[in-house]
């Protein structure tokens, strides 16, 4: 079996970027319009009159302050609430290709490789945009790389997901410079319409590069100690949306087509087994909490992170042991924890360990455990 290793890391973030203030502005001109609209059915008690959401409660509720997305117009366009993206025609890159490409030639960049030298690619992200040509193979070809490439998706955690995928197949010797791009475009999947979901979500694009540690050109990377990942099955995170949808006899209501969770459920049931999850994967390999240097958690709600970091560590985390980015980029679904890797890694000195986790519906968790090396 071979070590393996994270050679590179990329990110792609939109240059659209969308403050609360501007989101609840708009929310609350949306929100007066379909009340309005909607006066008679209220009156008479058939639907719920919609309320107007608050800046307050989202910073105090999430920690989340703004989102970066694919098209600002759109999502603020009281009469849309969604972003607008022009169709493209079967010769043009799809959309998740091109944000897929500017994250991995980053990321290649950082591992000294050439696109040539990649022999699999793996999306895994929370949506895709078709059904297919896996969007993998699109990536595959568009950037000249040889081999194989699937899509995967287990919502957030198809970071660790993919990640996992990938150090088996180089371990294994399956593939040899595996890339695994995690290209998400949430707001296409927000429901912008309700207070409870709007501010939630903000797009980003995230990649790695996986290889043998002997293969590597980096001067500096991470090697894989180990992945561990852990399902359980909860209806609590749930979106619909899918190919049968138009062969289905009964009504959908247009909300169960996009995101929807029971978010107090989720922050109760996941936290603890997100902290078990990190805490037994560190026992399996003679380590403990206290050799920790830091953890790249998956960025849905400070609180969730901050109570996850408390409960594996014992005691408060230092900022800089538990970074944070879903401040500014709000929850990027799997893309979150690989955007605080790639933002808060090279600070740290040869040997130091950290664990990369993310967790979402499923529910879902996967972490592994990292060394930062010296090739
Ligand atoms: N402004 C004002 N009030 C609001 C707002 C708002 N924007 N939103 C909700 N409220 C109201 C609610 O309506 C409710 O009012 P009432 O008491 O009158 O009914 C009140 O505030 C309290 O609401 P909650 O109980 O929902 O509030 P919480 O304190 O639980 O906070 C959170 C809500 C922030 C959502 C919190 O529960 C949370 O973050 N939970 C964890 C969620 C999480 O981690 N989810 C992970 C899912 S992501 C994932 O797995 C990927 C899925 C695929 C992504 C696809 C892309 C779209």
């Amino acid at each position: 079996m071979h070590k393996v290793a994270i050679t590179g890391s990329g990110l792609w973030t939109p240059s659209d970027f969308i403050s609360n203030e501007e989101l609840v502005a708009s929310l609350t001109v949306a929100v007066e319009a379909w009340n309005l609209e909607h006066a008679d059915e209220i009156a008479a008690g058939g639907v719920d009159e919609r309320d107007p959401p608050s800046v307050r409660f989202i910073e105090k509720a999430s920690g989340i302050e703004g989102r970066y997305v694919i098209d600002k117009e759109g999502v603020l366009d009281p009469k849309r609430l969604r972003p607008h993206l022009p169709t493209r025609s079967e010769d043009e890159d799809s959309i998740q290709c091109e944000i897929s490409l500017i994250a991995i030639r980053e990321a290649l960049a950082q591992a000294g490789r050439e696109p040539g030298d990649v022999d699999a690619v793996l999306v895994a992200c929370s949506n895709l945009q078709r059904a297919y040509p896996a969007v993998a193979v699109e990536v595959q070809n568009a950037l000249g790389a040889k081999g194989w490439g699937y899509d995967l998706n287990v919502a957030c955690s198809s970071a660790t997901f993919g990640l996992q995928a990938a150090v088996d197949a180089v371990r294994g010797g399956s593939a040899r410079c595996v890339v695994v791009v995690n290209p998400e475009l949430t707001s296409c999947h927000t429901n912008f319409e309700l207070r409870d979901y709007h501010f939630i979500f903000g797009d980003a694009a995230t990649a790695v590069v996986v290889e043998r540690v002997e293969d590597a050109r980096a001067e500096h990377g991470f090697e894989v100690l180990g992945t561990r990942l852990s399902t359980q099955f909860s209806n609590n995170i749930r979106n619909d949306f899918g190919f049968m949808n138009r062969s289905e006899d009964g009504e959908r209501h247009p909300h169960e087509l996009v995101f929807r969770q029971r978010g107090r459920h989720v922050f109760r049931e996941v936290c603890p087994l997100v902290a078990e999850l990190i805490v037994s994967h560190l026992a399996e390999h003679r380590l403990t909490p206290e050799d920790l240097d830091r953890m790249w958690l998956h960025q849905a709600n400070l609180g969730m992170n901050q109570l996850i970091a408390r409960t594996v560590l014992g005691r408060d985390p230092e900022p800089a042991e538990s970074p944070v980015i879903l401040d500014e980029y709000a929850n990027t679904s799997s893309a979150g924890s690989v955007i605080a890797f790639h933002k808060f890694s090279a600070d740290l000195p040869d040997g130091a360990l950290g664990v990369l986790c993310s967790f979402g519906a499923g529910y879902s968790i996967g972490s592994a455990l990292l060394r930062r090396v010296r090739f």
